[in-house]
């Protein structure tokens, strides 16, 4: 087995925690390297891209998110072996980077420009995403985003689900999700469910 050791920001959500997830509902022993925002400019040099997540195996850096994700996936067991069901995994972790590229560069923006992107974003390109989202859901069988079962996409975006109705995103409505694409509200109480998430998450001493 490789030596990994994951890299991301010290809190419950966003682009590392996906990985987090599959590799402890995997039982893959794991470093969970969490990095205090505080100590982030210090950090941040000494990654590839100045980004995380990074991930670590056997001494080699990867980055890039859903690299990472593919790969802890296909260690443990939560990316499909089916071309066709891996590229319906792929597609729905490609939307969710979409979205969350766009949150992104809306994060560092004074209050009034990022009130005015983040308005545009919930009348345009969010409800879009969601209810294509939905949709994918459905055509693939309303429980799952691939192989019929919970696989890597899932988690990812789940994150996103819980990203977006927690409120911690100003100007973005906590309800926007039910309006617009009630379907990933049941998805993410499926995922949240599974014996194996909620054993990770009372662990951390989070509430799902
Ligand atoms: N394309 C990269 C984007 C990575 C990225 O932007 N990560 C954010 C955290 S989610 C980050 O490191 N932000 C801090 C910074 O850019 O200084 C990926 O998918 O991993």
């Amino acid at each position: 087995m490789s030596d990994l050791k994951l890299t991301y920001f010290d809190f419950h959500g966003g682009r590392g925690e996906p990985a987090r997830l599959a590799l402890s509902m995997g039982g893959v022993p794991f470093v969970d390297d969490r990095i205090p925002i505080a100590e982030w400019p210090e950090r941040k040099a000494g990654t590839p891209f100045g980004a995380v997540p990074t991930l670590q195996v056997d001494g080699k850096t990867l980055t890039q998110s859903n690299a990472i994700n593919r790969y802890v996936a296909k260690l443990t067991g939560l990316y499909p072996s089916d071309f066709w069901q891996a590229a319906l995994c792929d597609e729905a972790m490609d939307a969710v980077e979409d979205v969350v590229n766009q949150i992104g560069s809306t994060m560092f923006l004074p209050d009034d420009e990022k009130k005015s992107k983040r308005e545009a974003l919930t009348e345009g390109m969010f409800p879009l995403y969601l209810k294509q989202l939905s949709k994918n859901l459905e055509e693939n069988g309303g429980r799952y985003f691939a192989d019929d079962r919970l696989t890597i996409a899932d988690l990812k975006v789940a994150m996103l689900t819980r990203q977006l109705t927690s409120g911690i995103l100003e100007h973005i409505p906590t309800d926007l999700v039910e309006r617009v694409a009630p379907d990933l509200l049941g998805h993410f109480e499926r995922v949240m469910k599974d014996p194996s998430i909620k054993a990770y998450y009372a662990k951390h001493g989070v509430e799902v």
